[in-house]
């Protein structure tokens, strides 16, 4: 049976269309995807929408709509995207549907018969015309931070979720699994802020008359399950979650969430004490990866500075925009998105390196042997053929496979540009005119050969990465007559 392989990334809000934000998630997790299926692996790759609370019923509210007719409304540009994107998910969750709120509801159950949901007072300041609660911290002069209109200190009861109790099992967890929490700095981050001091017990309801649009408590129905509460439980109802126990023993134990690290402590403190909570292990990973910024700024919907993946796309192309986005930063870093880095890694990698290698190799093909492309004699390479080009050929997959592991998605690609580029010095070193000048067609048959025979190891390792341009040279070098074609990434000129 083929390894399992689940592979998480946050459900966006629906208060919003996405931004490159979300698309740097979802192309990452795609990433992963397409490259354990690649080695075998039965993946399945879950992503979706977070569709109940305050935010959502706000926004929906200001376009006259009913949470649900908004949250429908804004639904097919997430499905859009990431179709335009070609992110290859296997289920689409929205916390609407049946599947999941039956799913939080027995979780709800289950913790408040184990005794770890209390009735309390919950008291905080509170912004009515906001309808959001404010921390002592946040507040200034009893103002807003949001809209500066006074805010009021009220109560209200409400149950709370007995985390402290579980802070000090959570600590020696970490620390037990070095694995758990990545990369390593966020990890030093939960392990700091568990260590700093006690974790308060968390709210986990809000009375139905202040907030109408979440899942009811079963125990309850005056209260609807706060949003993060509801909004964890998704990773679990998509396996089908209690009732499908095949299902949920074969997949939880191998699952990777990767987040950004906006929404580490939810990840990585709340979310394995539910768990434990009930007796459930942990996902194997949680990776949180950093921030794409633009100039200074976090790229946010309430910054207002969103870059639309689907303009990028429009102008770039759907795998400049993945590899980009892939290459640019190291995973787990911050990064700023600009059109000029775009255009540099464009020109360079793409035009000077990949693309250039491609073009000059079957313009060669064709030149020399009419497209038809020679059968490779390894034993009768020259040195470089033999010594610098045909290792790495041979190593490639496992220098990928040793990379990916780690999600280092720029030390997989190194590897393949490390291929790339020895090709091109190759042709550049071996001089492929003077050989046919010198009547030695033995040599030059041989020689493109071995390119070819690259191009194909680099377009199937490129596959994760850059789907569409993997497919496109494939069908260029896949057959015994290769086809030119078009360049696949003419330079732009005028850096944008
Ligand atoms: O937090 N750079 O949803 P959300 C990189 N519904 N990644 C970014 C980003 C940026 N500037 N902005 C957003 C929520 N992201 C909850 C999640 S999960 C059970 C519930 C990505 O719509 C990144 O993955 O605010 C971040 O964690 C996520 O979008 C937040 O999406």
């Amino acid at each position: 049976m083929n390894k399992p392989f689940y592979i998480t990334t946050p459900i966006y809000y629906i208060n919003g269309v996405p931004h490159i934000g979300h698309a740097y998630t979802t192309i990452a997790a795609d990433c992963l995807s397409r490259y354990k299926r690649s080695r075998g692996f039965d993946v399945y790759f879950l992503t979706g929408t977070d569709e109940h609370g305050q935010k959502v019923l706000k926004a929906a509210q200001d376009k006259g709509l009913s949470p649900i007719e908004f949250a429908d409304s804004i639904l097919p540009s997430f499905k859009e995207a990431w179709g335009k994107l070609l992110i290859t998910y296997d289920d689409f969750i929205r916390t609407t549907e049946k599947r999941h709120i039956d799913t939080v509801q027995y979780f709800l159950q289950a913790l408040y018969d184990k005794g770890d949901l209390y009735l309390g007072e919950y008291e905080g300041l509170y912004c009515v015309p906001c309808e959001v609660f404010w921390t002592e911290k946040q507040v200034e002069n009893d103002l807003c931070p949001d809209c500066k209109r006074p805010v009021e200190k009220i109560k209200e009861s409400n149950y709370f979720f007995k985390i402290s109790a579980y802070r000090d099992w959570l600590l020696d967890y970490i620390k037990e699994n070095p694995g758990f929490v990545r990369p390593e700095s966020r990890r030093n981050e939960v392990l700091g802020f568990l260590q700093e001091g006690g974790l308060n017990d968390l709210c986990v309801s809000r009375p139905r008359s202040r907030l109408s649009w979440g899942i009811p408590l079963p125990f309850s129905p005056d209260h609807v399950t706060y949003v993060w509460f509801d909004a964890l439980v998704n990773y679990l109802s998509a396996l089908g979650f209690p009732k499908e126990k095949e299902r949920f023993e074969k997949f939880w134990p191998v699952c990777v969430h990767l987040i950004g690290k906006d929404i580490l402590r939810q990840h990585a403190v709340l979310w394995p004490i539910m768990l434990h909570a009930l007796g459930i292990d942990p996902p194997r990973m949680v990776f949180a990866h950093g921030w794409w910024q633009v100039g200074q700024e976090k790229m946010s919907k309430s910054l207002g500075n969103v870059v639309d993946p689907l303009d990028v796309i429009d102008e770039f192309g759907i795998d400049v925009f993945r590899y980009f986005l892939l290459r640019e930063v190291p995973f787990g870093a911050d990064g700023v998105f600009s059109k000029d880095a775009l255009t540099k890694r464009f020109n360079g990698d793409l035009a000077n390196d990949l693309g250039n290698l491609v073009y000059r190799t079957l313009t060669m093909a064709e030149k020399y042997f009419d497209s038809k492309v020679p059968a490779l004699d390894r034993p009768a390479l020259d040195d470089i053929g033999r010594n610098k080009i045909l290792p790495k050929i041979d190593e490639l997959g496992a220098k990928v496979d040793s990379a990916m592991e780690r999600f280092d998605f720029i030390g997989a690609l190194d590897a393949i540009w490390g291929l790339i580029g020895a090709a091109n010095k190759y042709v550049e070193e071996t001089k492929p005119w003077n050989l046919k000048k010198e009547n030695r067609d033995r040599e030059l048959e041989n020689f493109i050969a071995l390119l070819i025979e690259a191009i194909r190891c680099v377009a199937k390792e490129i596959t994760p990465f850059m789907p569409q341009t993997s497919e496109k040279i494939l069908a260029q070098v896949g057959l015994e007559v290769v086809k030119k074609g078009e360049p696949l990434f003419p330079r732009i000129e005028k850096e944008k």
